[in-house]
Formats: structure tokens, C-alpha cells, sequence
């Protein structure tokens, strides 16, 4: 128990002295089980993101935009492996965390969970959704675990391309007919409130937050994240021309922030409940594409078998 205890304190003064756990480094197992739970449910939040953006590929309205939406889905998948790769470091294989994820036993991005009803939305999912990831990752550049900061490295490169796209479409849209405006307000009005609350429940309730903060997983709270995102936001809708939902939304002079309202708590934990409007559709759609592509899996596995053996034969030759 002493010579646990001590572990337990040189690891967390190593962290507390800024360097970065590798993977055959000893750790504490509930900061490995914290990390495999994040970094597997960020990485099913990825893959499962492509859904509502893939649906508009066939029906982008230009050539242009359609070759950006594909390569933007395509990032995605990418961050998806990047991301499963990281948490298999931590002892985990894909296998099991994709049962995880069509078990319901694993959460992914609330967010994901609405659909996207329009070409606006498209836009709004740039630059809101991708908007708060982003927000969210640029601290996870910064989090002790070495695999996972260098894998966030990438992806938000990725996601700043995939912000400013999604801001160029609200942005045509909304400087576009009085038809195309309307769809571009639309769209923010049904993607805020959701937008926010992918930075999940506020400190008060947020039950994991202290402990990944003290190991350094988490460097920023969801509530001073939520409150960067709504101050950086605000002006781009404001330049825009379009109007944040949010009657109670005002700049506070005194904070230097803008004040805003109550978030609609009961529909977030009714949607990461497996209760809102697409969670059935998203998962089913991941079912029945991951068992249509068994026989890739089965191919793959098959030649690095065949691989394997001709390099044991060779080496024994
Ligand atoms: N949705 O104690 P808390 C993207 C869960 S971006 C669903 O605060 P934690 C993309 C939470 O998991 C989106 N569940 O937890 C963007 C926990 O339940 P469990 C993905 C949520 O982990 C564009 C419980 O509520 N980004 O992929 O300290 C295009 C209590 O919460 C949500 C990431 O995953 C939510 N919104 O903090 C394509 C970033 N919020 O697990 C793709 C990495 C909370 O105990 N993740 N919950 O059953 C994180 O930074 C943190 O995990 C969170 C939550 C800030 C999300």
C-alpha cells in the first residue's frame, strides 16, 4: 500500500512537472481507464460525425463544395484511427471499443445526435460543431498523455480548415437571397444551444472534471471552455448579419465575457441517454456498416497473415 502510494505521488509530480506519460510508463489504472474512455469516445464521435455531414455528399450544391465535403468527411475517418490507435497504446483493442460503442456502453458527441436538414446546416456543423471541438482540442494538444497530444496536434490543424468551410457556407448563405438567409438562421437557431452543450454538464455536475484536471488530461474546465466558445462566436455571428438565439445573451462589461442563458439540461442528458432524435438511426447505420465491411477486415487480416508467414520463412531460410 506505502509503495503504491509513493507511485501514486511520483506520478503525479512528474505530471504536476509538465512532462507526458507514455504509454509503458506506470500510471495509476483509473488514469488509464479516464484516458481509454475519453480518447475511444472522441474517437466514435468522430466516426460518428461523418453520418450527418456524409448525407449531404450526393447533394452539395456545386462541384466545388462537394470535393470540400468529402475530403472534410474523409479528415474524420483519419481523426477516428488516429484516435482508436491512441487508445489501443493503453491496452484496449478496436474490436472491443466498437462493442462498446454499438452497446451503448460507450458515449459519443451529443451533438451527433440531431440532423442535418439543410445545406445551412452543413454550414452551421463547420463552424459551430467543428467551432467547439476545436476549442475543446487545442487544449488536448496540451494533455498529459503523450499519444493523445500528439494525435490532437493534427486534428487541429484539420478542424481549423473544417471551421473556416463551415463559415464560408453560413457566410454565402447568409449574405445570399432572403430565402438563403432564412436557412442560415434557421440553422443557427437549432444547432446553438446544442453546439454548447458538447462542452458537457457544468463544473457543479460534471463528475469526472477534477480528477482529469489534477492529472492533467483535461487543462481547461467545460464551463471556461463553453464561455471562450460563446465570446469567440458571438462577433462571427454579429459580422454575419445573424442573431444568436439566446434572449438573455448580453456583453458583461465587468467579467469581459458575454452573460447567457439557462441550457436546457434536461434534453442533453436525455440525448446521451440514447434518447435523442437520431441516436437509434446513427447507431444502426454503424451496425450494419461495420458488418458490410467485414470482408475488408477479413481480406486485411488474411494478407498480414500471408505476410507474416512468408518473413518467418524467409528469416528461417
Ligand atoms: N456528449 O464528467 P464529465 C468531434 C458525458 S467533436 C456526450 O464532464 P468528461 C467532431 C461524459 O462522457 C466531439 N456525452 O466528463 C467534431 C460523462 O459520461 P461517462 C468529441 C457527454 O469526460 C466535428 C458524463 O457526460 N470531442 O468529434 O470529464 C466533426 C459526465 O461528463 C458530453 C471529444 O470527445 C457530450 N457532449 O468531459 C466531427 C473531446 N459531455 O463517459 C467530429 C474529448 C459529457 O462517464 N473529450 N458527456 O459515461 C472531452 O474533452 C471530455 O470527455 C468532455 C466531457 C469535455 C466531452
Amino acid at each position: 500500500m506505502t509503495s503504491e502510494l509513493s507511485l501514486e505521488e511520483r506520478f503525479q509530480n512528474y505530471v504536476d512537472g509538465e512532462n507526458k506519460i507514455e504509454p509503458k510508463d506506470w500510471m495509476p489504472e483509473k488514469y488509464r481507464k479516464t484516458l481509454i474512455r475519453q480518447i475511444s469516445q472522441h474517437a466514435h464521435s468522430e466516426v460518428i460525425g461523418m453520418q450527418p455531414e456524409g448525407n449531404w455528399i450526393t447533394r452539395a450544391p456545386s462541384l466545388r463544395s462537394k470535393l470540400i465535403l468529402l475530403a472534410k468527411v474523409q479528415d474524420e475517418a483519419g481523426h477516428g484511427l488516429y484516435l482508436y490507435s491512441a487508445a489501443e497504446t493503453l491496452g484496449i483493442d478496436r474490436q472491443e471499443m466498437i462493442e462498446q460503442l454499438q452497446t451503448g456502453k460507450a458515449k459519443y458527441s451529443s451533438i451527433f445526435n440531431y440532423p442535418t436538414l439543410t445545406w445551412a446546416d452543413i454550414g452551421a456543423v463547420g463552424w459551430l460543431v467543428d467551432g467547439a471541438a476545436i476549442q475543446n482540442q487545442v487544449m488536448l494538444t496540451r494533455t498529459s498523455y503523450g499519444p493523445y497530444s500528439r494525435a490532437m496536434v493534427k486534428i487541429c490543424k484539420e478542424e481549423s480548415f473544417h471551421q473556416r468551410q463551415g463559415y464560408e457556407i453560413i457566410m454565402k448563405m447568409a449574405r445570399g437571397t432572403k430565402e438563403q438567409k432564412a436557412m442560415a438562421q434557421d440553422a443557427l437557431n437549432r444547432w446553438w444551444w446544442p453546439s454548447l452543450m458538447m462542452f458537457g454538464p457544468s463544473d457543479d455536475d460534471s463528475p469526472n472534471s477534477a480528477q482529469s484536471m489534477k492529472w492533467k488530461i483535461k487543462r481547461k474546465s467545460n464551463d471556461t471552455l463553453r464561455q471562450e466558445f460563446i465570446d469567440k462566436t458571438v462577433p462571427q455571428a454579429e459580422f454575419i448579419g445573424l442573431t444568436i438565439p439566446d434572449p438573455d445573451l448580453k456583453w458583461n462589461e465587468e467579467r469581459n465575457s458575454y452573460d447567457f442563458g439557462e441550457m436546457n439540461w434536461d434534453e442533453f442528458y436525455n440525448v446521451i441517454k440514447g434518447n435523442g432524435p437520431c441516436n437509434k438511426q446513427r447507431i444502426a447505420h454503424h451496425v450494419k456498416a461495420h458488418e458490410e465491411g467485414a470482408w475488408v477486415r477479413e481480406a486485411a487480416n488474411a494478407y498480414a497473415e500471408k505476410q507474416r508467414k512468408r518473413k518467418e520463412a524467409n528469416s528461417a531460410a
